[in-house]
């Protein structure tokens, strides 16, 4: 963990259970940047469908116990990928490490995450407001990293008409939502064009949730 989060100046309440860790991911970066390329040759990114019919601009991949599908049928965690009928690979020790910190500096002890969610957003790619119930247990945080180009997050309430407020999330910034927040809308908004010299032209986000 880097010494600077020890202090409490560091950490930015965006509300009573929700914290930025401005670059609490910049010192691993480059050992993320590694796994995440083992994941997605074993199990590359693709465009889920929602249970709507309609493509998401999202690619998305998982690593963990469980990954996060979408498709006609509706949303489910499942133990398998869908398109070669194998594991998800297994959550490399950097993520897993990664996010039990990080949930450990925000308060949350003993974050073991079962799934590891991971999302590619190309310039215009955007992720409407939703609550994420798909999980078990709502007492466990969630554990955001964000990578590549910046984005906007959209922190909205409890009810989808709730007006969201903007949180900037750049390259490294990683987020923990719990508690009282866990249940909130959210949502990013469409990535704008730009160039990171690491990830390229887009933004990668990695959310660690424990789904069982
Ligand atoms: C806030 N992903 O995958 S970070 C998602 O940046 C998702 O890719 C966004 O929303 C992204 O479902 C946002 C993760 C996140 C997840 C759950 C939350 C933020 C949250 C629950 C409550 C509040
Ligand atoms: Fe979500």
């Amino acid at each position: 963990m880097i010494d600077s989060y020890a202090s409490e100046e560091n950490k930015e309440w965006i509300a009573s259970a929700s914290v930025v860790l401005r670059g609490f991911a910049l010192s691993c970066e480059s050992v993320l940047h590694t796994d995440l390329h083992k994941i997605i040759s074993t199990a590359p990114f693709r465009h889920m469908i929602t249970p709507g019919g309609f493509t998401m601009s999202v690619a998305m991949t998982n690593c963990g116990s469980y990954g996060w599908v979408s498709g006609r049928g509706g949303y489910r965690y499942d133990p398998n990928d869908p398109l070669t009928g194998k594991p998800w690979p297994e959550m490399p020790e950097s993520f897993l490490t990664l996010a039990k910190n990080a949930a450990a500096t925000a308060g949350f002890d003993n974050f073991i995450s079962d799934v590891c969610l991971v999302n590619r957003y190309e310039p215009g790619a955007k992720l409407s407001l939703h609550q994420d119930k798909d999980e078990l247990d709502f007492n466990q945080p969630i554990v955001s990293v964000s990578l590549g180009l910046p984005a906007i997050f959209l922190f909205g309430g409890l009810k989808r008409k709730d007006k969201p407020v903007r949180v900037p999330l750049a390259h490294g910034d990683v987020v923990v939502w719990g508690g009282a927040d866990r249940m909130r809308y959210h949502g990013i908004m469409p990535l704008k064009e730009n160039h990171h010299p690491v990830f390229g032209n887009q933004r990668i986000n990695l959310t660690f949730r424990k789904a069982y």
